[in-house]
């Protein structure tokens, strides 16, 4: 028997059964290209890049964000694009609305309209304009605080733009400078609201004041880029120096073996956007 308002008797037509909002944890993932081997590269020397195991790789990334509780929404592969498997760099999704950004590779740009066909039942838009540029990558939201990195996929006009957006919701919007590293979130990535994980020769911790961060084993410069998803942190398999001491810190972490995408300059976080939603 289906309740009425006040819980106490049955629905009718005057007093329609209360809607439940079930809430749930989607990841938008996207197959890796085929043509993957001509990816962009900054920091990287050119190494082929066996398909068939970053294929085995990505699904199971997809398949440990499904135990651990994600709604696997996936976009189709784009053979047009080689690094579009990184979903993270084409948008910015808070949980007011969501930034689709301006990569600084030209050859990525056209990853934007599949993503944005896919946050907009979930997400008010809105968009980083030209000259701006801007990598999902560079972008590090810690409760209300977002760091925007400035490298070479990310500018102070993006900063300027996403401040601008995001400002009447709440955020405080800052500037940091990455070095050696392709995104910020090479360098620093969240633990909790308080504590972060960083890499303090890419970028510099007073940049996180009244944040806890825990430094990368120095033999592991790679090793910042972890994924947070409930209680759990996702960290590469190759570093397990650095996943030994996020457990003695009392982390609960859980290795992911992403190494062939690394090849390609990506890492945990870039193969998905995480965002709640209200579920389907
Ligand atoms: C690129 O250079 O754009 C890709 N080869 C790697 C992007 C990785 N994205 C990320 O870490 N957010």
């Amino acid at each position: 028997m289906q309740l009425g308002p006040t819980g106490s008797g049955p629905a009718s037509p005057l007093f329609p059964a209360p809607i439940t909002v079930v809430r749930m944890r989607t990841a938008l993932t996207r197959g890796v290209s085929p043509s993957i081997g001509q990816c962009e590269l900054t920091h990287l020397e050119r190494q082929p890049i066996d398909f068939e195991v970053a294929l085995s790789q990505h699904k199971r990334y997809e398949q440990v964000l499904e135990d651990l509780g994600c709604r696997i929404e996936r976009l189709g592969e784009e053979s047009d694009f080689p690094d579009s498997v990184f979903v993270e760099d084409i948008a910015i999704v808070l949980d007011e609305l969501a930034i689709i950004t301006r990569p600084g590779a030209i050859s990525r740009r056209g990853e934007r309209e599949s993503v944005e066909r896919a946050l907009r039942p979930h997400r008010r838009l809105e968009h980083v304009q030209a000259p701006a540029i801007l990598d999902g990558g560079d972008v590090l939201v810690v409760g209300k605080d977002i760091y925007v990195g400035i490298s070479s996929r990310s500018d102070s006009e993006a900063v300027d733009q996403v401040r601008a957006i995001v400002t009447d919701y709440g955020y405080d919007v800052g500037k940091v400078n990455v070095r050696g590293c392709l995104h910020l979130k090479s360098a620093v990535t969240a633990l909790t609201e308080d504590t972060l994980i960083i890499n303090p020769d890419w970028v510099v911790a007073d940049h996180f004041p009244g944040r806890t961060c825990i430094q990368v084993d120095p033999s592991e410069p790679n090793a910042a880029n972890v994924l947070r998803v409930g209680d759990t942190i996702l960290f590469a398999a190759s570093f397990p120096r650095t996943g030994n001491r996020l457990a003695s810190a009392g982390f609960e972490v859980r290795p992911v073996d992403v190494s062939e995408l690394a090849k390609a300059e990506g890492a945990l976080t870039c193969c998905s956007l995480l965002f709640d939603s209200a579920a389907v």
